[in-house]
């Protein structure tokens, strides 16, 4: 069953961002840029019909503003994360005390396991989660476990190439998958549909399907027709400062 959501969460980026972690080579963000691009976001997500919690920036955390990374949110539990990433470790408890706003059951990841939720891809309710370099094996099987005790499932991927699993894969609902780079060719997605985009516009991969809507980023015009030609509707953003962090649409919200 599709989920509807109500809420996102989302942080206010901080002028600290100009340090936050990056492969990119895309150059510094400019950070007006960025708290416009962001305003613009939040203006999409309401478009959506959600109601956005903006948190405050927050200048100990370079990389705070993408939140999704802190925590997985579930209809039956929130699972507060323990980022891979050593500089983003004390994300999760800022993030932590305003989910205890709006969740009665929570759960924690703790160390030696590691996990960024940017690593997990919700199907209804089954997850994928990938293994990287900020989400380990221990990680993983401590998140399994968790899911599977509130009725939960899902099941490992193996990456080699993206930061994170959702820079290369959303879910579009309906079984569609927007899908590229070395997760093309892998037998565990083979049965959803496949929306596949050129390396190109892999950047595009991590799109947003919001209530029947998908937040789509600005400049991969492949990538949006695919979407559109399903009968989609895309709403187009500008998100190149969160780019040049190697940070993507879905990374600056929590959505449930
Ligand atoms: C990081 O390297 O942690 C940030 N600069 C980007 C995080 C992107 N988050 C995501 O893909 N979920």
């Amino acid at each position: 069953m599709k989920p509807t959501f109500s809420k996102a969460i989302v942080r206010t980026p901080c002028k600290n961002m100009v340090n936050g972690l990056t492969e990119a080579q895309l150059g510094i963000p400019d950070y007006n840029t960025a708290l416009l691009q962001h305003k613009e976001y939040i203006d999409a997500l309401e478009y959506c019909g959600l109601e956005v919690v903006v948190l405050p920036a927050n200048e100990d955390y370079p990389d705070s503003t993408f939140v999704e990374d802190t925590a997985l949110l579930t209809p039956k539990v929130a699972i507060i994360t323990n980022p891979g990433a050593t500089s983003r470790k004390g994300e999760a408890a800022e993030i932590r005390e305003v989910i205890e706003s709006y969740f009665k059951v929570i759960e924690t990841i703790v160390n030696p396991g590691t996990i960024e939720a940017g690593d997990i891809m919700m199907v209804d309710s089954f997850f994928y989660i990938g293994l990287s370099n900020r989400t380990n094996n221990e990680g993983a099987r401590q998140m399994l476990e968790i899911l599977r005790s509130y009725g939960m499932d899902g099941k490992t991927v193996a990456l080699k190439e993206f930061l994170h699993l959702k820079s290369g894969l959303s879910y579009l609902e309906e079984n569609r998958l927007l899908i590229s780079g070395e997760f093309l060719q892998m037998q565990i997605f083979e049965n959803f549909e496949h929306l596949r985009l050129p390396i190109q516009e892999s950047y595009a991969s991590n799109s947003v399907w919001v209530n029947e809507k998908v937040l789509v980023p600005h400049g991969f015009p492949i990538a949006s027709e695919k979407i559109q030609e399903l009968g989609y509707e895309t709403i187009v953003l500008d998100v190149s400062e969160f780019q040049k962090l190697d940070g993507g649409l879905s990374c600056l919200s929590l959505r449930f």
